[in-house]
């Protein structure tokens, strides 16, 4: 497939996908967000692949929505669209994929840029990293999920003094309080986003897809149905073939070879 936003590479079972309109600071329009969308759907389909990265490069993830873009659009097309312009876009086609998604970024990850970070299943940040919410100092509000995946990431008094002000969290801040697994200097960023998907990717994939499920609800989900969530799907696991195998490779003191990965 030819995208004209992106940048597309699949590499030892890792796909990265690298937002690609610099001269805009990686502006998230139409064409964008919808080449992200097949994107990871693609890659979602594709048996090679085990984990995906998205990242805007070593300089900016992206400033947000394409302000010029979206200016004139009305409530009436945004609506219909069902918000932001397309049935399928890459919020909800990450939101979807049951391999992980790692944003890797370095810079500017703001409005739709910074809610597309918070999307994916874990956040690693270049020192130069800055996430914020400013779509309060154009006179309109987060609207792929800011609001509420801040908050829960963050928790409320971090979450609503940032989108009622728009001010930036940088890369120790967001560390701090868990918005970002953790941070490196920018020129390790890339390196280290790869060598963490291929890590994920080298292990048995039902598992890696298990563990995701499980996460994920732990989010939602109240203690005790997590934990009976978890309990169930841990005995499941022991149908995978690449369970007996992690299992018997132990004890025989040799790598696992596993069949699904
Ligand atoms: N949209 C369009 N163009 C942009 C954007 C943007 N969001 N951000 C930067 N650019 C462009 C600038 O217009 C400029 O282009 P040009 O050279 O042609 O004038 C170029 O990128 C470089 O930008 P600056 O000169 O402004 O660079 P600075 O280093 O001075 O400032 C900032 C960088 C702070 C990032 C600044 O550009 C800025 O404030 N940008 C806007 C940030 C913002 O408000 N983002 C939120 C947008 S709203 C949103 O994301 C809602 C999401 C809802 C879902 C998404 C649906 C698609």
């Amino acid at each position: 497939m030819s995208y004209e936003t992106i940048l597309v590479e699949v590499k030892q079972g890792v796909g990265i996908i690298t937002l690609n309109r610099p001269k805009v600071m990686n502006a998230l329009n139409k064409t964008l967000t919808f080449e992200v969308g097949q994107a990871v759907d693609a890659l979602e389909k594709d048996e090679e692949v085990g984990c995906i990265i998205i990242t805007g490069g070593d300089q900016v993830f992206a400033a947000g929505a394409d302000i010029k873009e979206m200016k004139d659009l009305s409530f009436h097309e945004l609506h219909m669209a069902n918000f932001p312009y397309i049935q399928r876009d890459c919020w909800r086609a990450i939101d979807d994929a049951r391999k992980p998604v790692i944003a890797a970024v370095a810079g500017f990850a703001l409005g739709g840029g910074c809610e597309m970070t918070m999307a994916c299943d874990f956040i690693i940040a270049a020192d130069t990293a800055k996430f914020g919410q400013p779509e309060i100092s154009i006179g309109t509000i987060p609207g792929a999920g800011g609001t509420q995946r801040l908050t829960k990431a963050v928790g409320k008094a971090k979450a609503m003094e940032m989108c009622l002000t728009g001010r930036m969290m940088d890369a120790q801040e967001a560390e701090h309080c868990g918005l970002v697994s953790r941070i490196v200097p920018a020129q390790e960023l890339l390196e280290t986003a790869f060598k963490t998907a291929r890590k994920i990717a080298s292990n048995s994939r039902p598992a890696v897809m298990m563990i995701k499920e499980c996460v994920n609800m732990a989010v939602d989900a109240d203690l005790g149905d997590g934990i009976a969530f978890e309990r169930r799907n841990f005995a499941a696991s022991f149908a995978f073939e690449d369970c007996k195998e992690g299992m018997n490779a132990f004890a025989e003191k040799r790598k696992p070879e596993f069949k699904h990965r």
